[in-house]
């Protein structure tokens, strides 16, 4: 198997900027006319500076609204303070990633076929490309890639034992967080900012260790798996001519269901980036504002992850449709359903799936997993499958006539996790880590973003209730 990563043994040694350019310009030896991703990331620095420069140049003093006490309560809803590249969250229309739809990145992002494995879904490695850089890889690119993440992918003998020595009745998402920090034992980042580095050479450790943690999740994802379910056989093998994704699933055990691969593929994909507001994507960018490698940035955005309202709730979501079959059985009535999601909000909780802090409509990844649902016959078919569809028409009017959530549509955890279910993934402990996996491709180039123009330590203000009344009185 040929390998196109960057030379460990230049890596290992947290080279300097210049090594990483060296190393990086001998991983692209073999397609001549094919850009690394450190290339091309590095390709936009100067007009990315300048953009930034001239932003500030201009309209450093405009308002971009007012600040209300509600927004100061309100878990800051609303309030536009924070600069992220990516992806942008319109309430209606949903996310577009450096402008592009889900949809449309469907249509131009390299998928497996595209680079000659079976499947038809958008690979994770184009995803990433495009968070990274705001333009569409070539297939080449996008195989280039995926080989130097599967060359990357292995774990340090230290962090298997770490993750060996974790209880399994540990959750899985507190052992991923943990397993996550405990890599940046060989952060490039820690490694050169200790030795001194510039601050504009900053984002080039930044990116060669995001590069490596998203390489390195699945094993760390997998490891996890195999200690606490059983399945898999915990050894990350990996075969460099399958894409990153194909080569978890075969680690976790699942490597021949191709539905599930293909399922995989879109759903990393998609749950990689939902701009900058989100708790797991905020809190990565927050500590990673005080120079944090990716490492622990990621940790903590991970463990932010892990509650209830935001990744949990896939896992959420499933615990309450079994509920609901256990309750009412496989074929519920539609008054049935109806009574169990006022049974839920009657008890004061909320019915996970639905609702959103931003988005005002259905979500549209949730559109594009169902529509991925539509396309299989094996999930056409499956009652759990149905039952989420179901529940997408019969619970937006039912939390509308309750009057609370300002969203009545299903999120995306509303089909995420189920699906997995379908597919014979039950193991619904370990959904938020696959999210986990996810989410890395869309807040690990934000840090690289936030390195390469500088940004400065995030440090909002914060008032008593009695400095609060003061200012407000006045
Ligand atoms: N069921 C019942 N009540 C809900 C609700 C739901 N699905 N969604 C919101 N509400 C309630 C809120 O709890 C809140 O009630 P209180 O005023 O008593 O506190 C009220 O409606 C207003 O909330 P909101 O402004 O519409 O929503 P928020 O921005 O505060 O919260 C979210 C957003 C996602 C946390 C919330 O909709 C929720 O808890 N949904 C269920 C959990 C879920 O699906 N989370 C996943 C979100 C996607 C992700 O991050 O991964």
């Amino acid at each position: 198997m040929l390998s196109l990563t960057i030379p460990r043994a230049a890596l290992r040694s947290a080279a300097a900027p210049r090594q990483f350019a060296a190393a990086a310009s001998a991983a692209s030896v073999r397609f001549a006319s094919t850009k690394t991703l450190r290339d091309a990331v590095a390709e936009i620095v100067p007009a990315k500076r300048e953009e930034l420069a001239e932003i500030k140049s201009k309209y450093s003093e405009s308002s971009l609204g007012e600040v209300k006490v509600s927004n100061l309560i309100g878990g800051m809803r609303g309030l536009k303070c924070m600069l992220w590249e990516g992806s942008v969250l319109d309430a209606d229309s949903g996310i577009t990633f450096h402008g592009r739809s889900i949809p449309q990145s469907q249509q131009e992002l390299p998928t497996a076929a595209d680079i000659g494995r079976p499947g038809k879904e958008i690979l994770p490695e184009s995803m990433l490309w495009l968070l990274l850089t705001g333009k569409v890889p070539t297939k080449e690119e996008v195989k280039q890639l995926s080989e130097d993440l599967a060359a990357r992918g292995k774990l340090p003998g230290h962090i298997e034992k770490i993750i060996d020595s974790f209880p399994k009745t540990l959750h899985p998402m507190t052992q991923f967080s943990a397993a996550v920090a405990s890599l940046n034992h060989d952060s490039k980042f820690a490694e050169a900012y200790s030795r001194g580095i510039k601050k504009t050479e900053y984002w080039e450790p930044t990116l060669e260790d995001s590069i490596d943690l998203i390489a390195k999740l699945p094993a760390v994802a997998s490891r996890i798996f195999f200690n606490v379910f059983g399945k898999g056989d915990g050894n990350q093998t990996i075969d460099s001519s399958k894409d990153l994704i194909e080569n978890f699933t075969h680690q976790i055990g699942y490597g021949d269901s191709e539905g599930l691969i293909d399922y995989l593929r879109l759903y990393i994909a998609i749950h990689g980036d939902h701009e900058g507001g989100n708790v797991s994507a905020h809190a990565t960018h927050l500590v990673g504002s005080a120079l944090s490698d990716p490492y622990l940035a990621y940790s903590a955005g991970l463990n932010g992850l892990a509650g209830p309202l935001h990744g949990l709730a896939n896992q959420e979501v499933l615990g309450w449709a079994l509920e609901l079959r256990g309750e009412v059985g496989e074929r519920p009535t539609d008054q049935e359903i109806q009574d169990y999601l006022w049974k839920t909000l009657k008890s004061g909780r909320v019915v996970p799936g639905y609702g959103h802090a931003v988005l005002r409509q259905p979500d549209p990844r949730f559109t594009a997993l169902s529509k991925f649902c539509e396309t299989r016959p094996e999930l056409r078919e499956d009652s759990i499958v149905q039952l989420v569809q179901r529940l997408s028409q019969l619970a937006p009017p039912v939390l509308k006539e309750h009057g609370k959530t300002k969203n009545p549509y299903p999120n995306v955890d509303a089909a995420s996790g189920c699906v997995l279910y379908s597919y014979g993934l039950d193991q619904f402990k370990f959904y938020t880590v696959l999210f986990g996996i996810s989410r890395a491709i869309g807040a690990l180039p934000q840090l690289v973003y936030d390195r390469m123009l500088g940004l400065p330590i995030e440090r909002p203000k914060s008032l008593s209730m009695e400095a609060l009344k003061k200012i407000v009185a006045n």
